[in-house]
């Protein structure tokens, strides 16, 4: 059995209560180990690690601080493996994943604000004819919180404590209780890499006890959470009175826009890859795919055979493309939408059915499912299904396909299939998203602002962004 610990002022520790927690393995439903259900105890202990880390921490030099935010992501780029392979054990994704996408990105997110803590500056401003200057200070907020949930597990989880940590501040962070493992083995990288003790403290847990202590603890003073928006909703009802700074990366149902005159074939490869990839779990999937009447039907029949040749399988054969989804309860609520789908109308063009992976028969497996809808109103074209199951359907004109893209109660993402420029600005303009990608999907920038509007969330992430959100700014201004 694989238990593991609380890492708090960097030291390992049980949980107080002595209450565990099982961890499944997705692949097989089997219990591989145990993990802390951390109490308002066990973070109070993280906090006050924090918080007695942070005078120092806060007065290290720039240089320092991203000397050893580049060490980890040194340590981080050392471990790729085992790294991967816990994360792939945790979560079910195929080992290609983890190894291409997953610890690779995690190790970038701290190389990348170990370099941009160094360039982030403030503004002054000279108040001409008053004998005046003004000048901001963007201080380091204190003692944070960072939760991040379980479908990008390490991938997520350091693109919320890097910026926390570049900019000054010492974290409690809590990992999903679904897949702890590579948060806990980002402790000792933490260690090695020399970063003080009590400077980032990792608490496994519930959400509504772990999760809950954090976001409920007085003197944290701002909580970055990336979650479902339901969670997302309750954590500003609980934070906003106490005056927390938030950043929320919630859901997404994002649209998947194909018009008639796009790069055709390398739409159709992309377009499998954004509907399945890490098996729908990630909250940029494009899950509703509108495909302009010129060439529908010539997608379907080209989109459904494409599907069909993607390979379930147990996420350490190379070969697989769809591994396990994360949990039990998560595969249940994905496998419901199809009975949905098909009492509203729709047709399952394939896919549909859990798959049996032999010698793995308790995994939780399900085929890629490419369901026809009739209606961009019914459920399953409405609600975040968060699983390997996409909707098509016809459009006739830019209008038409623009209302149906804006009528949800999500705003993260859309991708726009086009080579008309001016289409692609007026769409782009018009789109209720906080992030447009235009002929591909995915392909990401650091410094650019990541986040939603509407359902999707508050906030946003990345580059200068985060640095912003981390840190407090102040106007000093003095009269000469
Ligand atoms: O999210 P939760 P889950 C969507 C997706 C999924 C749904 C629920 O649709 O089906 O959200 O997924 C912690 N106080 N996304 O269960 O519950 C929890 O322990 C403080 C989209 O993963 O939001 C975990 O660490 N924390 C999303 C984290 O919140 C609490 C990716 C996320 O858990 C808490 C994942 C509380 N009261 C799911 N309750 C995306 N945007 O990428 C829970 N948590």
């Amino acid at each position: 059995m694989e238990n593991i610990k609380n890492y708090i002022n960097g030291n390992f520790h049980n949980p107080i209560s002595n209450d565990w927690i099982d961890n499944y393995n997705p692949s097989n439903g089997n219990v591989y180990g145990q993990i802390p259900n951390s109490s308002k105890d066990d973070v109070e202990n993280a906090y006050i690690a924090a918080k007695s880390a942070f005078p120092s921490w806060s007065q290290t030099t720039l240089e320092e601080r991203s000397r050893i935010l580049l060490k980890i992501s040194e340590g981080i780029e050392a471990h790729l493996d085992e790294l991967a392979q816990a994360e792939s054990k945790d979560n079910g994704k195929p080992i290609s994943l983890a190894k291409a996408i997953d610890i690779p990105r995690a190790s970038s997110n701290f190389r990348f604000f170990g370099n941009a803590i160094t360039q982030f500056a403030s503004e002054s401003h000279e108040s001409a004819g008053q004998n005046a200057i003004n000048y901001t200070l963007r201080q380091p907020i204190g003692v944070v919180g960072c939760i991040s949930p379980w479908n990008l597990p390490l991938y997520l989880f350091t693109w919320k404590i890097a910026p926390a940590l570049a900019a000054g501040n010492c974290v409690v962070a809590k990992p999903s209780e679904v897949t702890p493992m590579t948060a806990y083995l980002l402790g000792k990288i933490c260690n090695d890499a020399g970063l003080p003790k009590g400077v980032l403290n990792i608490v496994h847990g519930l959400g509504t006890t772990t999760g809950q202590a954090i976001i409920e603890h007085p003197d944290i003073k701002a909580i970055s959470f990336t979650g479902g928006t339901a969670t997302g909703a309750h954590i500003a009802k609980v934070a906003a009175p106490m005056f927390k700074k938030l950043s929320l990366e919630l859901g997404g149902k994002n649209p998947n826009i194909i018009f008639a005159d796009c790069d055709y074939e390398d739409m159709l490869a992309t377009s499998v890859r954004s509907s399945f990839a890490n098996q729908g779990q990630i909250c940029l999937c494009g899950s509703r795919i509108f495909v302009e009447q010129a060439i529908y039907e010539k997608f379907k029949v080209d989109f459904v055979e494409k599907v069909k040749q993607l390979k379930v399988g147990h996420p350490s054969e190379s070969t697989t493309n769809i591994g396990a989804l994360v949990s039990k309860p998560h595969l249940e609520k994905v496998k419901s939408y199809i009975d949905i789908a098909k009492k509203e109308g729709g047709t399952v063009l394939c896919g549909g059915n859990e798959v049996t992976v032999s010698g793995y028969e308790n995994g939780y497996y399900l085929e890629p499912t490419v369901i026809e809808v009739t209606s961009d109103e019914c459920r399953v074209n409405q609600e975040e299904i968060f699983g390997p199951i996409v909707t098509i359907m016809p459009f006739k004109t830019e209008d038409e396909v623009l209302q149906m893209a804006n009528k949800v109660k999500y705003g993260l993402s859309a991708t726009l299939w086009t080579n008309n420029l001016k289409r692609t600005m007026r769409l782009s303009s018009q789109i209720h998203a906080g992030i447009v990608w235009v002929n591909t999907w995915l392909m990401r920038d650091l410094r650019t602002p990541f986040g939603g509007v509407k359902a999707s969330g508050v906030g946003r992430e990345g580059g200068f962004e985060a640095l912003r959100f981390f840190t407090e700014p102040k106007n000093v201004c003095i009269k000469y």
